[in-house]
């Protein structure tokens, strides 16, 4: 039977906290989960001996959530992304809410603001490799006598710069897979299927503990839904210019306090998600197509401009990059549905 008023939508947090108004002001209370005490780690911990490779990178995520990456980009490079977001930064205003202190500016749709950003950030190999890694999915299923394995890669969701000014409080510790309804259950080690989304937080500036840095909280991506973060938990994830800290949207974070007189924090952050969810931003809509058709075809499929197998995406029933790319595409010609093989039922692998 459906209660008046309560939503028919499915929810794994339901009946999971109690909500009350007291004086005007709304409250949700929780049971209070500390069920094991926090390691300490530090920067160094987090970060990967050079030559970074996506296997350490890999490696480190799995066990902490994070990892940074030295001399990620070059200066050239981190100066000409900072030169295109600039301007943008400079129009923005305070935020209208809490989310964000308001000496924070931002600008969001930065992979179409910015092509060298599309170019050499969202299409470094490194992002391609470790997304891949934690975001690729590969299912197969019976289509009438067929196995058709489908490969859904990871996909852009949002590239955002953003400028901490002095003066600016602490941001909120939080989850950025909320917004996937992402619902957590404690793991004692990583297991891959459980992260909706991967972050690449760019150095523009160098960060410090002093000017607003990342602060992070290592494991948390291990985290049951429920658990806490405290302030003692977090390491401040500071960042050379160039550098780059990467990131599972599971684990717990929040732009920091700016405490000096004149120092501007500022970083691009890149989120890759899964090819079957929705993107965060929607940067088709109002930028012309022949920037689109500007740019690689690698760089096109990582923002999403490719099929998912199987069938997700398509224009007229073809891959976006037919029409796009028309001449490279030729030269791939993938079905949208994925690799199709004749399924024998067997009654052991041996036999
Ligand atoms: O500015 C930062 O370091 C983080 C920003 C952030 O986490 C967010 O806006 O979701
Ligand atoms: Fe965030």
């Amino acid at each position: 039977m459906i209660v008046a008023n309560e939503r028919q939508a499915a929810s794994k947090t339901r009946g999971k906290y109690v909500v009350f108004e007291r004086d005007g002001l709304k409250y949700a209370k929780v049971l209070r989960n500390d069920y094991d005490m926090p390691v300490k780690v530090t920067k160094d911990d987090l970060t990967v001996s050079e030559p970074a490779t996506a296997e350490k990178i890999i490696q480190k995520i799995e066990v902490f959530g994070g990892c940074i990456v030295k001399n990620y980009l070059s200066a050239e490079v981190t100066d000409a992304i900072y030169a295109d977001a600039k301007p943008y930064l400079d129009q923005d205003t305070s935020w209208d809410g809490t989310f964000f202190p308001p000496e924070t500016r931002r600008t969001a749709g930065m992979c179409v603001k910015s092509k060298i950003c599309a170019e050499k950030f969202l299409t470094h190999e490194l992002n391609v490799a470790v997304s891949n890694a934690f975001l690729g999915r590969e299912d197969a299923v019976w289509s009438g006598d067929e196995i058709v394995e489908g490969y859904s890669p990871p996909q852009h969701n949002c590239t955002i710069t953003f400028r901490i000014g002095p003066g600016a409080k602490d941001q909120v510790l939080h989850r950025d897979d909320g917004i996937h309804h992402n619902i957590h259950k404690h793991r004692d080690s990583y297991h891959y299927g459980d992260d909706s989304a991967l972050g690449m937080v760019l150095g523009l500036t160098r960060t410090t503990r002093a000017n607003g840095a990342t602060r992070f909280v290592p494991g948390s991506h291990l985290w049951d839904h429920w658990r806490k973060p405290s302030k003692d938990e977090v390491v401040y994830a500071e960042l050379d210019k160039g550098d780059c800290f990467f990131m599972l949207a599971s684990c717990f974070h929040g732009g920091s306090a700016n405490t000096t007189e004149d120092e501007y924090r500022t970083v691009t952050i890149l989120f890759m998600t899964l090819g079957t969810l929705r993107q965060e931003e929607n940067i088709m809509l109002g930028t012309p197509i022949e920037y689109f058709k500007s740019l690689p075809v690698e760089t096109l499929k990582l923002l999403g401009l490719t099929p998912s197998e199987p069938f997700l995406g398509y224009i007229d029933f073809k891959d976006p990059l037919a029409l796009l790319k028309p001449e490279e595409h030729a030269k791939e010609n993938k079905d949208l549905r994925g690799t199709a093989y004749t399924g024998i039922l067997v009654d052991s692998f041996t036999a």
